[in-house]
């Protein structure tokens, strides 16, 4: 492509996100959808996707969902999303699952379960996909979220499955996280503990109406005790039953989710946490912007083989691509 043939499909390309930013707007699902989809195909038009909606972020209430396979998160999400509703309130639900039986086509599976939900106009309902790897999925859901957010929905819902660091990753950048536990975990809560226990801020024991209930509820209980060191300042999560498939408890964890957004509105808390969890994405941001300099300019590959031939030390490695990155963008800003 010519020079000026280049930068008319840059301005066409601009335009076309200006439209689309606009149009978002009106929360119209086509254009909703048609924005998430420019979020997962990644790349610069992903970041000035962001840049054109960040400024009218900040106003949702973003509830993260995470658990094991089948602890029941989505018959939960989409009971919520029915609570809010109730109330007159607008709803955008996110689902990152890569251990769904549909993947690719989680979206049919997510709908299926959200039924009651697919026709209503003041709902939104998304599978997120990237053909990228799973950091990739991660940024991308977290910037939907902020899409969503910034098309006005009032309550934003992300469900993700609780195995990765990447999906905690996601869950974890929210005001509120909600983690699904069921009856007859056993062990598993011991594992709950050490993976996404600490990022809980209410626990949700569902499927209530099965044997056990209550020994596990009593172990969450018990775990959560000897958490740590309470003092007035700590939230400590509460533990709420639902029996999702039957909608029992769904206003119980409103309530509770209600009581952690009052927690979180007293001083500075919210705009704390909302201020460390921008550092973290910028963090995410950085690393990969850096990193893509060393393999696009400093050539990452061919400095490895090298370094590993002379038996470099990874420290002296690291700092050669680093100076190596720091000269080529010296040089662009000069050119
Ligand atoms: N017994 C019982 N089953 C439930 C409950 N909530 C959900 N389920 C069922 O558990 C299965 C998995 O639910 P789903 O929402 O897809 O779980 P997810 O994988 O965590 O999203 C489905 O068959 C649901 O109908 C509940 O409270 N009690
Ligand atoms: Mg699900």
């Amino acid at each position: 492509m010519s020079g000026a043939g280049a930068h008319r499909a840059a301005a066409r390309r601009a335009v076309d996100l200006d439209e689309l930013a606009e149009r978002l707007k009106s929360r119209a699902p086509r254009a909703v959808g048609r924005a998430i989809s420019v979020l997962e195909a990644g790349g610069e038009r992903q970041a000035e996707l962001v840049r054109r909606v960040y400024g009218a972020t900040g106003r949702a209430r973003l509830i993260g969902v995470t658990g094991p396979p089948g602890a029941g998160k989505s018959t939960l999400v989409d009971r919520l999303a029915g609570a809010i509703r109730k109330r007159g309130q607008t709803v955008g639900i996110l689902c990152v699952d890569p251990t769904s039986p549909f993947s690719g086509g989680a979206l049919l599976g997510d709908r299926i379960r959200m039924q009651s939900l697919a026709t209503d106009p003041g709902v939104f309902i998304r599978s997120m996909a990237t053909r990228g790897a799973m950091g990739g999925l991660a940024r991308a859901t977290r910037d939907a979220a902020d899409l969503l957010d910034a098309a006005g929905f009032d309550w934003v819902l992300v469900e993700t499955v609780g195995v990765g660091q990447d999906e905690v990753d996601v869950v974890a950048s929210v005001d509120t996280v909600l983690v699904v536990a069921v009856p007859g975990m056993g062990d598993d809560i011991q594992a709950i503990k050490a993976g996404i226990m600490e990022i809980a801020d209410v626990f949700v024991l569902n499927k209530a109406d099965r044997d056990g209930a209550d020994r596990t509820y009593r172990d969450l209980a018990l775990v959560l005790s000897l958490a740590e060191e309470m003092t007035e300042a700590t939230w400590l999560p509460p533990i709420v039953k639902t029996v999702a498939a039957r909608s029992e408890g769904i206003e119980e964890l409103l309530d509770a989710i209600a009581k952690h957004h009052a927690w979180l509105s007293e001083g500075d808390r919210l705009a704390a946490r909302r201020r460390s969890q921008l550092g973290l994405r910028v963090e995410t941001i950085l690393k990969e912007r850096v990193l893509a300099a060393a393999r696009a300019e400093a050539g990452f590959e061919r400095e490895v083989a090298r370094g590993f031939a002379a038996h470099e030390d990874p420290y002296r490695l690291a700092e050669e691509l680093f100076e190596g990155v720091v000269r080529a963008e010296a040089a662009r800003t000069e050119a």
